[in-house]
């Protein structure tokens, strides 16, 4: 069966076979800041790395190819800011952060890699230009075009979708039209459902489980593809983000597989990892871990040997 069952884009920029989806991409290394551990850590971190890898192994099927886009270094406080307002349309991002990277698989996704520049925000060490020149909100992703600029990841995918040429990220049928609002409406009730569980000291919550088996009924109500439509579209843009995540935290936090006895979800995540567009924006599940587990303080939980 062909996945892709709308016009194929097939992007120029392709995931290399040397990279692993378990390992930080080169560039990132580059720039993410790893405070210096112990080498007792460091083994620590080898091992339940090997367990994680295989762990989220269905995540590490992407293709083997060619050349990866290199990517900028994130800016900080000490960056100059870009000549704004220079006819560049730039995408302004922070690698880790599951909202940009919804913007950036649709402008990968839509072969957009010469049209829209990315641009790298460090958040952690945010330049006061970004907040006083681009984007009073002060959160990633937004979207310098047309001398204005926009934010709202969701409201980003649609408007770079519809303004900028590509492959059409949301079908013609209506039914599929409409399924495409009520899924993408509840991307916030999943997201909230499933990261207060995480949060939680309890198990996996009735509310978490409710959600996931939510969303494999979705993903079985069209058969002409593996995708929430069928074929891959916006809303799955909308979802893979978290999903990664999920996969990761849960597995990791709750040792919970959120694919187990739900084929449907399992297929998703098998066949979206095929998609170079998608997998060239993953970061180090290791990474995303630690940064999700300070951000949300459960570091306290010590429920792995991730709690160093
Ligand atoms: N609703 C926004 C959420 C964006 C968001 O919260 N981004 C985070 C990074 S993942 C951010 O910029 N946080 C900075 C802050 O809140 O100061 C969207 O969908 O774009």
């Amino acid at each position: 069966m062909n996945s892709l069952a709308f016009p194929r884009y097939s992007s120029p920029v392709t995931r290399s076979s040397s990279s692993s989806p378990t390992s930080p991409p080169p560039v990132l290394s580059a720039h993410i800041k790893v405070p210096p551990i112990s080498r007792r850590a460091a083994s620590r971190h080898l091992r339940v790395a090997k367990n994680l890898s295989r762990t989220v192994a269905m995540a590490a099927v992407a293709p083997a190819s060619s050349a990866k886009e290199v990517l900028p270094p994130s800016l900080t406080s000490s960056s100059e800011p870009p000549p704004l307002f220079d006819g560049t349309t730039r995408l302004y991002v922070a690698y880790h952060c599951p909202y940009a990277q919804r913007t950036w698989i649709t402008r990968n996704y839509k072969g957009l890699q010469d049209k829209i520049k990315i641009v790298g925000i460090d958040l952690a060490d945010r330049p006061a230009w970004y907040k006083e020149k681009v984007y009073p909100e002060n959160k990633v992703p937004s979207l310098e075009h047309n001398n204005q600029v926009k934010g709202e990841s969701l409201d980003l995918v649609k408007y770079i979708d519809t303004n900028f040429e590509g492959v059409a990220l949301l079908p013609d049928d209506s039914e599929k039209k409409q399924f495409a609002e009520e899924l993408i409406t509840y991307t916030d009730a999943f997201n909230q459902a499933l990261y207060s569980s995480i949060v939680s000291k309890e198990d996996v919550s009735a509310e978490a489980v409710a959600a996931l088996d939510k969303i494999e009924a979705d993903l079985a109500k069209f058969n002409d593809g593996p995708f929430f439509l069928g074929q891959f579209s916006l809303v799955d843009i909308a979802y893979v983000p978290f999903i990664e995540r999920f996969q990761i935290f849960f597995s990791d936090i709750k040792k919970y597989d959120i694919t187990k006895g739900r084929p449907y979800l399992q297929k998703f995540i098998e066949e979206v990892n095929k998609i170079d567009a998608y997998a060239e924006t993953k970061q180090d599940p290791q990474f995303l871990l630690e940064h999700t587990k300070k951000r949300l303080g459960v570091r306290h939980l010590q429920l792995s040997a991730w709690s160093v």
